[in-house]
């Protein structure tokens, strides 16, 4: 089974889906031995690798990934220059919500032959940024402006749109450490017009917000910056009822 065959199931039989966001750029190796011990206590259903600001490529933190866990490594690239050839599968990411064809086409343009040559499955996903009440680092590096998260129309036809486009994953972002993360309104609004899995994240820094964003309807939910700080703290998000 490929992973979005994974993921389509899943979300057909209501299975909530939990992505754990490293940031390579933050995180150095005993951090990232912290990461290996939590992701062996707790399963993660995947760890997403990257980052909007990242310098280097992802390919050493995938690798000890690799070595130390066996947690699908999906690569989440900011731009075609942390593109690694050793994980899992990749989001590649068309920022819809913005107009700046650099991250909708011209990053993918250059990444294309390598990902052509890696055996990593492709996971083509509508990255749609919403505002979530502070600048955020995807903002700032795209100079694309979020979608107001007042109107849930536009959002639902730029989810809409990518869907026609034949996007496999709308990924609802309120950018890495949002002080608001999308609200249930949006999700739910979003979740009521497509079909396409959901993913959600930036900003969720509980169990209570992670099972809003899942009452609401989203199928992947994403954390990195709540557990930058103490990866142990994934026990809250993956054992608590
Ligand atoms: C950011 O959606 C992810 O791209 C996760 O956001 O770091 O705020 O959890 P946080």
């Amino acid at each position: 089974m490929t992973y979005y065959q994974h993921i389509l199931k899943s979300a057909r039989e209501k299975h909530k889906l939990f992505a754990v966001l490293i940031d390579p750029e933050k995180c150095d190796s005993q951090k990232l031995q912290q990461y290996v011990v939590a992701i062996n206590a707790y399963h993660p259903d995947f760890v997403f690798v990257g980052g909007s600001q990242m310098r280097h490529s992802a390919a050493d933190v995938v690798a000890t990934l690799r070595n130390k866990t066996n947690v699908p490594i999906v690569l989440f690239p900011g731009n075609a220059s942390q593109f690694a050839d050793n994980a899992d599968a990749i989001l590649l990411l068309s920022l819809i919500s913005g107009r700046n064809a650099e991250f909708l086409i011209g990053q993918h343009v250059q990444a294309a032959k390598a990902l052509k040559a890696s055996s990593m499955e492709i996971l083509p996903t509508g990255y749609i940024l919403i505002d979530g009440g502070c600048e955020c680092a995807t903002a700032k590096v795209s100079h694309t402006e979020p979608l107001s998260a007042t109107n849930p129309d536009l959002i639902v036809s730029t989810a809409l749109a990518g869907v026609q486009l034949g996007l496999q994953l709308i990924y609802l972002e309120a950018g890495s450490g949002a002080e608001c993360p999308v609200s249930k309104d949006v999700i739910a609004a979003v979740r009521n017009e497509i079909a396409v899995p959901l993913i959600v994240g930036g900003g969720i820094k509980s169990h209570s917000e992670m099972r809003a964003a899942y009452e609401a309807g989203a199928d992947i939910v994403v954390v990195g910056n709540a557990l930058e700080d103490n990866p142990e703290k994934l026990a809250e998000f993956l054992f608590y009822d």
